[in-house]
């Protein structure tokens, strides 16, 4: 393997298959400039060369990718150096639409945790496998930030109301979820990871999606918990204002609606406004645009106390008891 300059991404070509590998597993892979910057140069150069796949996995057994260092950011928005963040979305971003329109079929590997960033990586290319051990979430609006990495465009996308539920709340789903809401395609055991390389290589003519299916083995995957509560997820989110989701989930009062309340009550209040009307807005725009949309929130959201704050309840203190500047929607300041 070819260690890039920090050996925070290891890449390397074998047999027609490029394989890029997060390595920062002490921080589950939070992406930092330098890899995110990794990362491009990589694929870029790979664009020149005839490769069947590129396989893009982690050195990690806990975590693909926990998401963007988000601690870093608020760093340098408390010393002055927001600009210094908006070069990471930015190169963020870019990435993301590279991955989105790669000309060689990209498979990720989640193996663990996938949160914010580490589903910008992995949604926009044309394979995610999941394993027993994946958690995805997208989980911003608990640290007064929004779902990015283009989830503007990708949670509308799922079926029903399944990404306004998942983007303001930030439930976390495993793999039978993920299969089912269509942000995994494939299952393969863990310990049958290692060998995807080996198999892409060994069947370069065969389409991937067979590939993959072969590796999946007798291991049943478990019933989607989503898809037993589906009709109240669609029913709840896909009212046409916050207040409303909230009203519907009163009402329902069944213990997923008071989860998912709950959740609700806990996030950033300007976090979910956020959310709720660039989801909306998602719809009717492409990825580009949606990327660029996200990119001019960054801008403001990074610098507000709510983004201060839930980085320093969530990853700083840790007490997990961020203090939100408006009062949450449960506490009456929306008409009900
Ligand atoms: C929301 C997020 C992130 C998060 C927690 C949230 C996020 C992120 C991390 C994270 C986790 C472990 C680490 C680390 C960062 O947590 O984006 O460095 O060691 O990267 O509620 O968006």
């Amino acid at each position: 393997m070819t260690d890039t300059a920090t050996g925070e991404i290891l890449a390397e070509v074998h047999r027609g298959v490029g394989r890029i590998l997060l390595n920062r597993p002490r921080a589950l892979n939070a992406l930092t400039t330098g890899m995110v910057v990794a990362v491009d140069r990589v694929l870029a150069d790979w664009e020149r060369i005839p490769l069947s796949a590129v396989v893009l996995a982690s050195t990690s057994a806990k975590a693909f990718c926990a998401g963007g260092d988000i601690r870093t950011i608020r760093e340098h928005s408390l010393a002055g150096d927001a600009e210094a963040s908006e070069r990471f979305f930015a190169s963020e971003y870019r990435l993301n639409a590279r991955i989105a329109e790669y000309p060689v079929p990209l498979v990720s590997l989640i193996d663990g945790v996938c949160m914010g960033g580490g589903l910008g990586l992995s949604v926009h290319g044309a394979f995610r496998v999941v394993t027993e051990r994946a958690v995805l979430a997208m989980p911003e609006t608990a640290i007064g930030f929004f779902p990015d990495v283009g989830a503007s465009w990708f949670l509308p996308r799922l079926p029903g109301a399944i990404g306004m539920y998942l983007g303001l709340t930030g439930h976390r789903i495993d793999a039978a979820d993920a299969l089912y809401t269509g942000l995994a395609t494939h299952f393969v055991p863990a310990d049958g990871l290692d060998a995807v390389g080996d198999a892409l290589a060994d069947h370069p003519g065969d389409p991937v999606d067979v590939v993959l299916n072969r590796l999946a083995g007798r291991s049943p995957v478990a019933e989607s918990e989503l898809a037993t509560v589906r009709g109240d997820v669609d029913q709840a989110f896909g009212a046409p204002a916050l207040g409303e989701i909230h009203r519907r989930l009163r009402r329902l009062g069944t213990p997923w609606a008071t989860a998912a309340l709950a959740a609700l009550e806990s996030a950033s209040p300007q976090s979910l406004e956020i959310t709720h009307a660039l989801l909306a807005g998602g719809r009717q725009r492409t990825l580009r645009a949606c990327l660029d949309a996200e990119l001019a929130l960054t801008r403001t959201t990074i610098r507000t106390p709510d983004f201060l704050e839930g980085v320093r309840a969530a990853l700083v203190d840790k007490d997990r008891t961020p203090r939100w500047q408006g009062a949450s929607l449960g506490a009456g300041t929306l008409p009900s």
